[in-house]
């Protein structure tokens, strides 16, 4: 089973290496990584269940304000058990090893995002990469 994991620009260029560790040391395989900066039409398009919430445009700019990075990870219960290592969505309510805890310095500043169910990671892995892409990896 494969999820959606996004390194956000608050800690994009300085902390990607030690999420892909955690990642890792916690039995994550990556299966694909690509930088990419996200544009206003993509972002909204992202985020667009959130149209509407009073801290939606605070969110599409913080996420085009500089480079991502979008990961595939691979796990047996993959996106319950990334939900489970990203840890809450307010940093301060994350359990301790958690990325947002360790990473996260607010909301929307909370270091990751992760796919919240089977069906969002396929959907969210669809969004970013083409089928013909997919068949090769
Ligand atoms: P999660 O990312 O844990 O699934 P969602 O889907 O409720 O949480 O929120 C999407 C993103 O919106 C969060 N990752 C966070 O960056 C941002 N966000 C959520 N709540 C707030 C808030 N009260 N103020 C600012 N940003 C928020």
């Amino acid at each position: 089973m494969r999820s959606l994991l996004i390194v956000k620009p608050d800690i994009c260029k300085g902390k990607t290496g030690m999420v892909l560790s955690m990642l890792i040391d916690n039995g994550f395989k990556i299966v694909f990584t690509k930088i990419m900066q996200l544009d206003f039409k993509v972002a909204s398009e992202f985020y667009k269940e959130h149209f509407g919430k009073p801290f939606y445009g605070q969110l599409i700019d913080f996420m085009c304000s500089d480079q991502i990075v979008v990961v595939v990870v691979e796990k047996l219960n993959c996106a319950e058990e990334l939900r489970k290592l990203v840890g809450s969505t307010n940093p301060e309510e994350a359990a301790e090893g958690t990325i947002r805890k360790k990473f996260g310095t607010g909301l929307p500043k909370n270091a990751v995002h992760a796919s919240d169910s089977g069906i969002s990671s396929m959907k969210e892995i669809d969004f970013f990469f083409s089928k013909e892409e997919q068949l090769k990896w």
